[in-house]
């Protein structure tokens, strides 16, 4: 709102102390920008070369070998300094036009990517030109670009976001898409394109690697996505890529609210904090976030998924049967985890805590899974048979669940039809409406569903509220009382602790924190067990301390749910992501430089400090796999998702229950602390990372 009426306006905005402390930059990102992290010795001795990495072997799938038969036999690269070798020292300061895409969510380190390029580039052949594309690979396109200069670059180093040129989602997956993307491409005259994405942006990439061979244009990717999911192993299990960029800043942004909340939880005693945090299929954030802050419970999808009711599989097999439903976590099973943790630490007297929830969460509960791959292809099928889209068609709930009902009638119609039964639909109709309205949301481009937009909490929460509602209903779920607390209430009230207390308390004769006797449930059972134990007439009023101790035994369940995502994301890079996104930067010109295309940049060695990092490239095609997406079999780079065998996960499976704390005494929290911008620290790492490196020992060359 434009403020026109205040006194002295102009003078004010002259202000030059005015200016200084309200100015867009202050000192501390000032400090940031200027810092200059450092480049991997390898990018410091003038031109490199590339020599392929026979440590590293890839297995090439049959249908990679047949959509991408030109850069299907790419191997993994080592960068190395060129030295002496003149032919590659020539090549190397050739002028080039590299263009540049942000593509998918931002994540911490992007600008550095570009400041990396740029220097490289303009040292190799200062007329060499950058070009970023606008608005993601909306601007290869459409054609919009722009030149790249040192002022922009210095404005963004070490900085936040995409936001120097910005980033979108959509995917060029057609003839007519691809032929416009040639277009712009060849009427900036790029050497070479470098696309900056997720799993499925380099996927893209590999395809226009592909496609652009033959007009000369090398195309690169850069492994970025603060979920974490990209991760390179070669077919031995080597890891060549151990994170993508951005995890890390995202991680200690999270985990920084996280620890603030586990402060408060613990200062105020009565909220159970529910801590949503991104991801949207791979748990890494939430696994990391817990190894940060020690919050109380962290749900980790791909344990979950894991789960084997063991009782349910036993009994079947005393039928003859196998009970398929035995495997694998059910949301109802999920909601009594969380439960029993809760119910424990009541016990405890700890009313309160801190869930970190992954984003995807849900992607791996049985009937949830089962939904959205179901959804996934009917509206996939709708969009083709009817050549419209489902959404634009069925705008409204009602008519969306209209349409499933009418699929549900076809399918007692015609026994051929599974894809929507009766007993879908059924289901389906128990579920909340706004679940219901989250699961048949529009998919993404690449085919994705969009978790952030699903209260993922609110579902989980729901159940748990039901369940701990009938449990408080069972006795089951009550508050521990503290014993010395009870005993002084008694004396204060001239009453005998132990009569009340061994009628009162099932664990009278041993517990630290008493638990009222199950039977005890409202102050109508509270007079029956008094009276029954000859401590109150009939029709006697229970004295007021009984009363004082019997409210404080009554549980409530009070949360606040959080969300963590977007803000992380647009987090300004740790020195590690910085460090690491520059060097990402230095490592694409030197693919392009020595002629590679259909490669991903990456740093090996990550895990185990910048003396040991090692800039390679990656070939793309290698890492791709057929999966499901919009209801067909498309050829995609595999998600790396939390490997439960992992000494990051085994570390946190043998955390949780000290983390719990569900016992008398402090919790065991964890302060992060702040994100400092210095190469000093040994935290500066994703602790996942560091714990990772520790089965890598014995394996190093
Ligand atoms: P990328 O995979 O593109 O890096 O994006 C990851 C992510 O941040 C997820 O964690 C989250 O589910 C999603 O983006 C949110 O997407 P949007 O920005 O479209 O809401």
């Amino acid at each position: 709102m434009e403020d026109t009426k205040s006194p002295n306006r102009e003078g004010l905005l002259a202000d030059p102390d005015l200016l200084r402390v309200t100015g867009n930059v202050n000192p501390e990102t000032r400090k940031r920008m200027e810092a200059r992290v450092p480049s991997c010795p390898v990018f410091t001795r003038g031109a490199t070369r590339l020599v392929e990495d026979d440590r590293f072997v890839f297995r090439i799938d049959t249908e990679t070998a047949r959509e991408l038969p030109r850069i299907c036999s790419n191997r993994a690269v080592r960068v190395l300094a060129a030295g002496e070798i003149e032919e590659a020292a020539r090549d190397h300061g050739k002028k080039r036009t590299i263009g540049i895409v942000f593509s998918g969510g931002p994540a911490p380190g992007g600008h550095n990517v570009i400041a990396g390029v740029f220097d490289a580039a303009k040292a190799a052949n200062p007329e060499s030109r950058i070009v970023g594309f606008l608005m993601g690979p909306d601007g290869i396109i459409e054609g919009e670009a722009v030149e790249i200069t040192a002022e922009m670059v210095d404005l963004h180093r070490n900085l936040g976001g995409f936001s120097m040129i910005k980033t979108g989602r959509t995917k060029i997956d057609s003839k007519e898409k691809m032929e416009l993307s040639r277009r712009t491409i060849k009427s900036l005259g790029l050497d070479a394109l470098v696309v900056v994405g997720g799993d499925d942006s380099n996927t893209n990439a590999a395809f226009l690697a592909q496609e652009m061979l033959d007009d000369g244009v090398q195309v690169i990717g850069v492994p970025k996505t603060i979920d974490g999911d990209i991760q390179v192993r070669d077919d031995k299990g080597q890891v060549i890529c151990a994170m993508s960029f951005g995890f890390h800043t995202a991680a200690r942004a999270f985990a920084g609210a996280v620890a603030n909340l586990c402060t408060d939880a613990s200062s105020d005693v009565k909220y159970w904090h529910i801590c949503k945090v991104m991801g949207r299929v791979a748990s890494h954030l939430a696994l990391e976030v817990a190894l940060q802050t020690h919050a109380n419970i962290t749900l980790i999808g791909e344990d979950l998924a894991e789960y084997l009711d063991e009782k349910r599989l036993a009994a079947a097999q005393m039928r003859g049967e196998t009970d398929y439903t035995a495997y694998g976590m059910t949301l109802r099973h999920l909601s009594r985890v969380v439960c029993d943790c809760v119910v424990r630490r009541a016990a405890a007297g700890k009313n309160y805590g801190v869930i970190v929830i992954p984003e995807g969460v849900l992607e791996f509960i049985n009937e949830i899974q089962v939904f959205i791959i179901k959804l996934n292809t009917i509206i996939a099928d709708y969009n083709q048979t009817h050549d419209t889209n489902f959404h634009h068609d069925n705008p409204t709930l009602d008519e969306k669940l209209d349409y499933l009902r009418r699929l549900a009638r076809r399918s007692r119609e015609d026994k051929t039809f599974t894809m929507w039964n009766t007993r879908d639909d059924d289901l389906f109709n128990d579920i909340p409406a706004f679940f219901q309205e989250g699961l048949l949301m529009e998919r993404d481009s690449h085919g994705n569903f969009p978790f952030s937009q699903v209260e993922t909490d609110k579902v989980i929460l729901g159940l748990v509220r039901d369940y701990l509602g009938w449990l408080q209903e069972q006795g089951a779920y009550r508050v521990g009382i503290p014993r010395d607390w009870f005993v002084r209430t008694m004396a204060e009230a001239g009453l005998s602790a132990q009569r009340y207390g061994s009628a009162l308390f099932e664990n009278w004769s041993d517990g630290e924190f008493l638990l009222t006797r199950p039977q005890i449930v409202n102050v109508r059972t509270l007079t029956q067990a008094l009276a029954r134990e000859g401590l109150l007439a009939e029709n006697g009023q229970v004295p007021k301390a009984l009363q004082k101790v019997h409210k404080k035994s009554i549980p409530s369940f009070k949360t606040q749910t959080h969300f963590y995502g977007y803000d992380g994301r647009g987090a300004d890079p740790t020195w590690f992501d910085a460090t690491y996104t520059y060097n990402l930067g230095l490592t694409v010109f030197a693919l392009i430089a020595n002629g590679a295309t259909g490669q991903m940049a990456a740093i090996r060695n990550l895990e185990l400090g910048f003396d040991k990092w090692e800039p390679m490239g990656v070939p793309i095609a290698a890492l791709m796999r057929l999966e499901e997406r919009s209801g067909k079999l498309s050829l995609v780079i595999e998600k790396s998702l939390v490997d439960t065998r992992s000494p990051s996960f085994e570390a946190v499976r043998a955390l949780r229950e000290v983390w719990l704390s569900a016992h008398p005494g402090s919790d065991n929290y964890r302060r992060p602390g702040p994100i400092l911008f210095t190469a000093e620290g040994t935290e500066d790492l994703p602790i996942t990372l560091a714990l990772n490196a520790l089965e890598r020992i014995g394996e190093k060359s």
